[in-house]
Order: structure tokens, then C-alpha cells, then sequence
């Protein structure tokens, strides 16, 4: 949009006056937080309202993200920039006398989902908006999001996140667009007179699922796509009720309990806990989306045999697989089909992303939970996994044990990867190594059975707020540089290679890293109370802190470098700071044990006057959305080290990238990809190779104990987390020791510790003449295009979705 700065002014002056009878000058940061953006979705309204029309006009199919977890980050900062008024708008505050980051501070970065899978869905529907792809989000309105965490002698401890306290400005709460969602009670099939069966369920509770709707604001194109988030209400006081009648008490812990629904995200990233709560939560926002899918889709008055050419559901990870049997239900109980032309629709309709290969985070339901809560859809599961078995009674090729590994019911379980498999049309992996495991490892059965059904996206993330709003000077010197193409295109973005030698390009990204470094230093002094030096190499691993993500083998390596420097006179080495944040989930002990050890390393190692300096350990609490965006462009080394098969793909691994950062890392998930892009020698690969882990867990293991004796310095290191060298980590320290020798150190981090030493060290050396590192930073830079989510949503549209993109 348009707008001049004196429109803006008197925009905001009124919009101050309104919500609050009062003047901008006389106003606190926080009331101007809440008229701009009030402001902002005013502006943002009518074109919200405009592209639902131009999308119906047009008879668009529409895109349905379905995701448990939405990880957006702050929205004040992206719509300014996406409607293009980010810099009239800073420069009208700036007249009058007010600072723009100051008020984007304010705006509570709302935590809904863990990790990667949840900022992945936030990515996705920034590029669907930006690239005219008709594509939505459907959620939960978690009313507590991921915890904050703090760190209390060098302990994790969570705290609520009550995001909600204050209001939310983006959202429209839509209390006529409620739909009820039934759970509970007995379903059969009854027998009619002229031999048909009649689906029948009785007893049920009825929730009320309320939408929000928040815009999502495509980048200067007018287009605003919805992403709506239910929130669970109690529907009447009559309805529902348990035994023992309305009296207050009653409804007060009947409406707790249905509240509870959309009350907390679970703090689990790759992992699941078999919670009743958790599948009422599934298909808490799966009944209601579809349910409201199918009404608008009976509105444009076609006839429901063309559903599926009009409407693309996506199953983000196992946790929406419920669409499957509640399309089904609605189709059939609800609009009377036939099983065989509601299953055509429904496979047309949906298509699945696998997120992991981790046996942890594999969904299944026992089946009692399942009829407990969901006896209708159990009906409908049990008849998809009967016709799924019945269609291979003709074929002698399959091996009847076959059938029995990919059935949906097996060993008193519902497997919803294989719901979402027999299910969709299309099932993709999210990096090219991770949809090849899928295809020859993990589902391999199923690639057999389905080849045509298996494709690979590989994930990307959105260059706009990791780039244009994360690092707005990185961003000016590529616009005066090679223009500012790749801000709509990202592949542009290869232009700056013909100024990898250039010196004025050079010293302006170093002068550009060192002042994100001196930010990020002001950053860590003030809340960590650290003095690190903005010179010193800044070296850093943000992300979930899981055991296969290795910020064990990271921390072993600089607990190397401490032992070295204040036992060995011949050991120097450059000056590191090395950087840390990451949440562990609360019941999770080892990964807790993990931080605890880092913490414990970083205070004596920060304090050790015989390090001198070399050597700093910071761990930043409360990793987040808003903490990534100051972190990643102050990385110079981006520390990607899964055990190799491990991380299905990884997205900051990008970030930092496009941010000039040089990644060390192991040949896993999308890592091999940056590989290919950046050429060998602008990036640091260690570790095994995947077909040496596949070998090495096929035959059981290795014996990290033999390393421990042979390698002086894996037992220089171990030994000093149980022998007191290391304080106040007696348990810690004797627990991780455990994992590694008694246990056998499954994500061999001894058996890649030789060759991670050896990585830094190249590193280190790659450091020291500048020339050299600028120029690695700039072909990473350049080749960071093809990681935009620009890239990927297209490509799911095209291949996967069969959507268009409507022209600007
Ligand atoms: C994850 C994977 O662990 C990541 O490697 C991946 O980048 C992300 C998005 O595809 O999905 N799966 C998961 O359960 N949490 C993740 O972050």
C-alpha cells in the first residue's frame, strides 16, 4: 500500500485518540504499541476482505495448512515491511520523536509451537501470502504457549508463557463461526429394515471450537491469506454436563476441563506422550477445520464429487491425521456418500509431510484411548485398515507379514503414519537425505507398495524476516549492490557472487557482522552479565537441546580447549566466544543435565584467569522466535552437528547461512543440500557418514569404552566431568559420562569427536585470513536463494497441491 507520512501521522494521532482519549505525546509505549497495530490491521483489512472475494471470483482452490504449531514470531515488524509502509512509517515516528524498535519491543512474541516444525508452518504461510498462493493456516489458540524458560543456577526452570495477558491485536474473533466438535459416547452401525447400515452416535459432548482469525500478509502484493487458530469453549450449560447434575461446582469443572483443550501447547519437539489430552486436542482443530472447510465449500454450490479439485488439505506431521477419517465421517454420515466416492475425495483431498524419522515422535493411539474419545472416527479408521488389508487378499506379490507391518491397527494400536500414508495422495520428506531414508528405511514398505505417492520438499524459510527484518543493514548493501530483485526473488540473490573479491563488498559485510556481534555482545552483558568480546570468533548452536542434536559434542570440545589451555604452554588458539540457546522439554532429564553441564562449564571457564580470555561460554535463556532474530545475523560460525540421519532437516542451518555465517557441520538433513549449493570449500563437513551410522546401529552399536582408552584425549575430557575438575556437576557430570561409556554413546559423539576437533580446527584456520572467510561468507550469502520458503511453497503448490498463483 500507499501512504504518505502525513496520512500516517494523522491516522495514528486518531487511532491514539480513540482507543485511548488521549495524545500521542502524553502516550506510553506501550498504548503506542496498540495503536499502530490496531492501525496496521486496519490498513491490513480491506484487502484481507478483498482477496477472499478475488479467490472466490475466481473459484480458486484453497490450501489448508493443518498444523498443530504456528511459531510466528512478532507480527508488527513483518506486516509493516510485507504492506511496504515499514520505512514511510519509521520515518513519520521519527518525526515525531519516536522510535519504531522501541515500540516493536512491546509486542509479546507468542510461542505456539516448539521448534522447527512449528516455525517451518510460519514460514510457509509468509511465502504462501507473498506468492499469491490461496494457502491458510488452521491451529489452536493455545492460551499458554511453549514455556519461558530461566536459567536458576545453571538449572532450567519453566514458567507459563501467558502470551494472552495483555491483548493480542492481530487476531478477529469469530464467536458466529463457531462449529461444535463432538467427543465421547458409543457409536455402532445399525442395521436398517432394507439392509443398509446406519452410522449412530450417542452420549457425546459437544465442545464449542470459537475461530481467531489473523491475517497473513502477503508481501507487497494485496494479499492477505487467514490463519485461523480455534479456541475451546464451553457451548451451553445444559449441553454435556456429567453425572451429578448443573450445580456450580459441576459447570465450573465441566467448563476447566473444557477450557483445558486449548490451554497449553505440549513442550515435546520430535517426541510424543500417549495423552488423551493431546488427541482431544487433535481433533479439537482437525473436526472444526474441516467441518468449516466443507460448509464454505457447499456455498459455492458445486457438487461435493468436485471437493477435492477445490480444496487441498495439508497434514503437517502426524497430529492433524485425524482429517482423514473426519473428512470421511462428514462426507458420509453428514452428506450421505458412499464409502467408495468419500474415500476418492478424501485421498484426493490430502497430502502429508513426515518431519522425522525419529520411532519417538511416531504417533500411535492405543485403540481404547481412541474409542473412548473418538468412537466415530475408531469406526471409520477400523473400516479404512479392514479395505486396506482386504485389497491385497487377490495379490500373491505382497507378503501377508507385509500387510501386517503397514496396517493402520496393529499390537492394540492406531498408527497414524500409516493413516496419513494409505490416506494421502502424496507423503514428502523435508530434505533430500531424509525423503531418501523414508523411501529405502523407515517406510520403505510403503515406498514399495506407493512409489508414486512419495516426493521430496525440501524445507526453506522465509528470506524476508530472517534477512530484511533480522538484518536490515545486510539487506541495504545487497539492494545497492545488486539491486533489490531478490527481495521478490530470491534466487537473485546469486548476483552477489561477482563480489566475493570485490574489497568494498568485503569489508562492508565484516563491518556489518561486527556490529550485529557488538549488538549481540551489549545483549549478553546485559542479561547474562558476561563481557565477550565483539573480535573474538562468535560461534554459535540455537535449537531444541535434544541428545542427537549434539550440544554435548560441542561442549566437550571447548571443555578440550579449557583442559588444553591451562595444562598445555604450547596450546593458543584464536579467542571464541562460543553461544548457546536451547530449551530442553520440561520432563525431559538428560537434555536438562545438558544445559546444566554447559552452564556449569561457562561459569568457570568465563571466570578462569588462565584462560584469559580465549575462551567465553554463554548460554541465553529463553530461546525463541524474537532471540533468533538478534542471534543468527551475529553468528559467524553455525554449528550444525546432528548425528548424521538424525535431523530430518533443519532450518536455522539456512538462516545462518543467508546471514553469512559459515556452517561446520555433519553431511545430514539439509546440510547436504547447503553443501551442494555453497561448493565444498565455503563450508566445514566432519563425521560419520550416513551408511557408516546405518551400519554402525544395524550391528548394534560400537565400543565407545575402547575410544575412551585409546584416545588420550576423549579420556582427558571425560575424566574431568566425573573427577571434580569441572564444579558442581557431580551428578550431571556422572550421568553423561554414563550415556557415553556405559551406555554406549548412541549418537556417537566420541566417535565424531576426532573429527569435530579436527573441523574447528580447520575452521579456526579459514579465520584467520579474513580475505578468505569474507569471501566463504559471501557465496554463502549468495547461495542461500534457493533455501527461501518462496522456493519450497511453489514447489509444494505445483506438485503437491495443484494450486495457482494469482498475479500481483
Ligand atoms: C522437525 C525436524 O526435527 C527438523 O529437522 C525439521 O527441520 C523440522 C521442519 O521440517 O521438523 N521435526 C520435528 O518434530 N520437529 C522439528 O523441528
Amino acid at each position: 500500500m500507499i501512504i504518505s507520512k502525513a496520512q500516517f501521522k494523522k491516522d495514528f494521532q486518531k487511532k491514539m485518540l480513540s482507543l485511548y482519549s488521549q495524545e500521542v505525546e502524553d502516550s506510553s509505549n506501550s498504548e503506542k504499541y496498540f495503536a499502530l497495530g490496531y492501525l496496521v490491521k486496519d490498513y491490513i483489512s480491506e484487502n484481507w476482505a478483498k482477496t477472499a472475494r478475488k479467490y472466490e471470483k475466481y473459484g480458486e482452490k484453497q490450501v489448508y495448512y493443518f498444523s498443530i504449531e504456528f511459531l510466528l514470531g512478532r507480527l508488527l515488524g513483518s506486516n509493516l515491511l510485507n504492506l511496504g509502509i515499514r520505512n514511510t512509517v519509521n520515518d513519520a515516528l521519527t518525526e515525531m520523536g519516536i522510535d519504531l524498535n522501541d515500540i516493536e519491543k512491546i509486542e509479546v512474541d507468542p510461542g505456539l509451537g516448539n521448534g522447527g516444525l512449528g516455525r517451518l508452518a510460519a514460514c510457509f504461510m509468509d511465502s504462501m501470502a507473498s506468492n499469491g498462493i490461496p494457502g491458510h493456516g488452521n491451529g489452536i489458540r493455545y492460551k499458554y504457549g511453549l514455556f519461558q524458560q530461566k536459567i536458576v543456577g545453571g538449572y532450567q526452570i519453566e514458567l507459563p508463557e501467558n502470551w494472552l495477558r495483555d491483548a493480542n491485536v492481530w487476531e478477529v474473533r469469530k464467536p458466529d463461526h463457531a462449529v461444535k466438535v463432538r467427543f465421547y459416547g458409543d457409536a455402532w452401525m445399525k442395521p436398517e429394515e432394507d439392509g443398509e447400515l446406519t452410522p449412530i452416535h450417542t452420549g457425546y459432548q459437544e465442545v464449542l471450537a470459537v475461530p481467531y482469525d489473523t491475517p497473513l500478509v502477503g508481501y507487497e502484493n494485496k494479499t492477505i491469506n487467514t490463519l485461523r487458530l480455534w479456541s475451546a469453549e464451553i457451548d451451553s450449560v445444559d449441553s454435556g454436563i456429567p453425572a451429578g447434575g448443573s450445580s456450580f461446582r459441576n459447570v465450573l469443572s465441566y467448563k476447566r476441563e473444557i477450557e483445558s483443550i486449548s490451554e497449553v501447547l505440549y513442550p515435546d519437539d520430535s517426541n510424543y506422550e500417549g495423552r488423551l489430552l493431546r488427541l482431544k486436542q487433535e481433533y479439537f482443530f482437525v473436526s472444526a477445520g474441516v467441518q468449516t472447510i466443507l460448509k464454505q465449500f457447499k456455498e459455492l454450490g458445486l457438487p461435493l464429487s468436485e471437493f477435492g479439485e477445490k480444496v487441498a488439505i495439508h497434514i503437517n506431521d502426524t497430529h492433524p491425521a485425524v482429517a482423514i477419517p473426519e473428512l470421511m465421517r462428514l462426507l458420509m454420515d453428514e452428506e450421505g456418500l458412499e464409502w467408495e466416492e468419500a474415500w476418492r475425495i478424501t485421498q484426493a483431498t490430502m497430502s502429508y509431510t513426515n518431519h522425522t524419522i525419529m520411532s519417538e515422535a511416531l504417533e500411535k493411539w492405543p485403540i481404547d484411548m481412541m474409542k473412548q474419545l473418538l468412537p466415530r472416527i475408531l469406526l471409520i479408521i477400523q473400516e479404512i485398515d479392514r479395505r486396506y488389508r482386504e485389497s491385497f487378499v487377490l495379490s500373491t506379490d505382497i507378503n501377508p507379514s507385509v500387510i501386517e507391518r503397514t496396517a493402520i491397527i496393529s499390537d492394540g494400536y492406531v498408527k497414524m503414519a500409516h493413516l496419513c500414508i494409505i490416506g494421502s495422495h502424496s507423503i514428502n520428506g523435508v530434505a533430500k537425505l531424509h525423503t531418501e531414508l523414508l523411501k529405502k528405511q523407515e517406510l520403505k514398505e510403503f515406498y514399495q507398495l506407493y512409489p508414486y505417492k512419495f516426493n521430496n520438499k525440501t524445507n526453506g524459510i522465509t528470506h524476508r524476516r530472517w534477512l530484511m527484518l533480522a538484518n536490515p543493514e545486510l539487506a541495504a548493501l545487497l539492494d545497492k549492490t545488486i539491486g533489490d530483485s531478490w527481495r521478490r526473488n530470491p534466487q537473485d540473490l546469486k548476483l552477489l557472487k561477482r563480489y566475493k573479491r570485490d574489497d568494498n563488498v568485503q569489508s562492508e559485510i565484516q563491518r556489518i557482522k561486527l556490529a550485529n556481534k557488538t549488538r549481540l555482545a551489549e545483549y549478553i552483558k546485559a542479561k547474562n552479565g558476561i563481557t565477550v568480546d565483539p573480535n573474538s570468533i562468535f560461534d554459535i548452536q540455537v535449537k531444541r537441546l535434544h541428545a542427537y542434536k549434539r550440544q554435548l559434542l560441542n561442549a566437550l570440545h571447548i571443555l578440550y580447549q579449557y583442559i588444553e589451555l591451562v595444562t598445555n604452554p604450547e596450546f593458543d588458539m584464536l579467542p571464541r566466544t562460543y553461544i548457546f540457546g536451547a530449551k530442553a522439554a520440561p520432563g525431559y532429564y538428560y537434555a536438562k543435565e545438558i544445559i546444566k553441564f554447559i552452564n556449569a562449564l561457562g561459569e568457570q571457564v568465563n571466570n578462569d584467569p588462565r584462560v584469559k580470555d580465549k575462551i567465553k561460554v554463554v548460554f541465553l535463556e529463553n530461546y525463541g522466535v524474537t532471540l533468533a532474530e538478534m542471534i543468527i545475523p551475529a553468528a559467524e560460525v553455525s554449528e550444525q552437528i546432528s548425528t548424521t540421519t538424525k535431523e530430518a532437516s533443519g532450518t536455522s542451518n539456512m538462516k545462518f547461512m543467508m546471514n553469512g555465517a559459515i556452517t561446520l557441520a555433519t553431511l545430514d538433513g539439509a546440510n547436504v543440500e547447503i553443501l551442494e549449493e555453497v561448493g565444498a570449500p565455503n563450508i566445514v563437513i566432519f563425521g560419520m557418514s550416513e551408511q557408516e551410522v546405518l551400519n554402525y546401529y544395524r550391528n548394534g552399536g560400537y565400543n565407545s569404552r575402547e575410544l575412551y582408552n585409546s584416545d588420550p584425549r576423549i579420556k582427558a575430557v571425560l575424566d574431568s566431568l566425573v573427577n571434580g575438575f569441572i564444579k558442581d556437576i557431580a551428578t550431571e557430570g556422572r550421568d553423561i559420562f554414563m550415556s557415553l561409556i556405559d551406555y554406549n554413546d548412541e549418537f556417537f559423539v566420541l566417535k565424531d569427536f576426532d573429527s569435530y576437533l579436527a573441523a574447528q580446527k580447520r575452521l579456526e584456520d579459514l579465520y584467520k585470513d579474513r580475505f578468505t572467510w569474507n569471501k566463504m561468507a559471501i557465496e554463502n550469502i549468495s547461495s542461500s536463494g534457493v533455501f527461501s520458503a518462496d522456493v519450497t511453497v511453489k514447489q509444494y503448490a505445483a506438485g503437491i497441491w495443484d494450486t495457482r498463483m494469482i498475479e500481483r
